[in-house]
């Protein structure tokens, strides 16, 4: 069985691996190189096919901007299966961006330090993986250097993300009530993701007028970052994205040690690391709800409700024990029943809860991953067991999609997976998984 999988696994990254050196995260659906995306499959071609794993992560830094910043979409290659394509972006409006890669002006969690940690532990041939690093580092640095110089606007280590796109949970109940403090003119575009997928899967096109009013006005102000914190109606502090950037801290300053000759950038790093680990446990938890939650810059408030976000901060090492074991405790209590499948994407006793859409419910495998390794890190090896053997358990028995229901009832009358199938990252984190 599990060899069965693995070797699927690596065909769906083979068969989604482009000819630009990147791979697509779902045909027809996701067309172009997505950024963390490229991160989670560099981690499962680490595995089987090192120069293409090193070549994911290559084409994602080539398309970086002269400030450091790295775009969420590389538009490589031309393609109308999706939208909003290069046309409607328009990164060349920002003086910095690319001239050689068309891309989105908006960016991803920056996992692609802990993911060159992990291509290091994968590699076989050590040396030749860490050179491989030193060649790509500084890159990630800079990158760090970009979200503290531009986006920690308050000084307190914590970065904002102007766009829920940027936060990879597109379509994510906590953004619902920003939404309310919007009124987008009703614009006219032609959705492709509907032709892929089945609408009641999908975001609604109101939810898109406002992804679309936020560029737009991104747009009007050519990317600039100080006119985006000022202007912009989204305005948020993610515990996910800022879980990420300091876990890949982390990384990068066990890296830089490795490699050697870098005191200054580890200097630099620590001192980030410090500042950030401090301010994510005195802002962004909620003692009542024992759990991280989001905080909306522009409206000056915390967005109170659990999601797998919430618990992404374990991977990253955040929280104390006595904080992590709360945190476990309200994943166990609301996600955890034995009639459904770690771990929901939203909280299942919401009423804001869908478990077929999107980001509102269904699991995501990259939530898992973190949350596995997360768990494990803390000791809780019997709960990390299971996100791992449902994790599994989900791709074994509904296939390799994009996300799946939490629900096990279900499965005896339909199926469970959702959105776009032969998924890539459901696909490298298996490979990983099954390790
Ligand atoms: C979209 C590619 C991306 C992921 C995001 C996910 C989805 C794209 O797909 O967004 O157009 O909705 O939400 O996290 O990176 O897989």
């Amino acid at each position: 069985m599990k060899e069965k999988l693995v070797e699927k696994a690596k065909e769906i990254l083979d068969a989604n691996f482009q000819e630009g050196g990147f791979t697509i995260p779902c045909k027809g659906l996701y067309p172009f190189q997505w950024k963390w995306d490229s991160g989670f499959i560099a981690i499962g071609l680490a595995y089987y096919n090192v120069k293409n794993a090193k070549a994911e992560i290559e084409t994602l830094l080539n398309a970086q901007w002269e400030n450091g910043f790295i775009p969420h979409i590389v538009f490589h290659n031309e393609s109308d299966t999706y939208f909003p394509g290069a046309d409607f972006h328009l990164s060349k409006l920002h003086p910095l961006a690319s001239k050689e890669y068309r891309s989105t002006g908006m960016t991803q969690p920056p996992v692609t330090g802990f993911v060159l940690q992990e291509m290091l532990k994968i590699a076989d041939d050590k040396k030749d993986m860490l050179g491989f690093i030193k060649s790509q580092i500084d890159k990630v640095y800079d990158n760090h250097k970009y979200f503290y110089s531009n986006r920690d606007i308050n000084n307190e280590g914590l970065v904002y993300i102007y766009h829920n796109w940027e936060s990879g949970t597109d379509n994510s109940p906590i953004w619902d009530d920003i939404w309310k403090t919007m009124n987008p003119p009703e614009y006219s575009f032609e959705r492709r993701d509907t032709t892929h997928v089945d609408a009641s899967q999908r975001p609604s096109k109101r939810e898109y007028d406002h992804y679309l009013h936020i560029i737009e006005i991104a747009k009007a102000n050519n990317y600039d970052d100080v006119k985006i914190a000022e202007l912009s109606p989204f305005l948020v502090q993610d515990p996910l994205f800022n879980a990420m950037l300091i876990k890949s801290n982390t990384a990068l300053i066990e890296l830089y040690e490795k490699i050697g000759n870098n005191a200054d950038k580890v200097a630099q790093l620590k001192s980030w690391q410090e500042k950030s680990i401090k301010g994510f446990n005195a802002k962004l938890y909620d003692e009542e709800l024992g759990a991280y939650v989001h905080y909306d810059l522009r409206n000056n408030k915390p967005i109170r409700f659990v999601s797998s976000s919430s618990f992404s901060p374990l991977y990253a090492g955040i929280p104390d024990k006595e904080r992590a074991a709360k945190l476990v405790k309200t994943m166990m209590d609301k996600f955890g029943g034995e009639d459904k499948y770690l771990c929901a994407s939203f909280d299942p006793e919401s009423d804001r809860f869908n478990p077929k859409k999107y980001w509102r419910g269904p699991v995501w495998i990259n939530l898992n991953w973190m949350l596995y390794y997360g768990l494990k890190d803390y000791g809780y090896a019997e709960i990390s067991e299971r996100v791992k053997q449902d994790s599994i358990a989900l791709i074994e028995n509904d296939g390799f999609y994009e996300y799946f229901d939490s629900r096990k009832e279900i499965r005896k009358t339909e199926t469970g997976g959702y959105g776009g199938n032969n998924f890539s990252w459901s696909a490298a984190l298996l490979i990983d998984l099954l390790h």
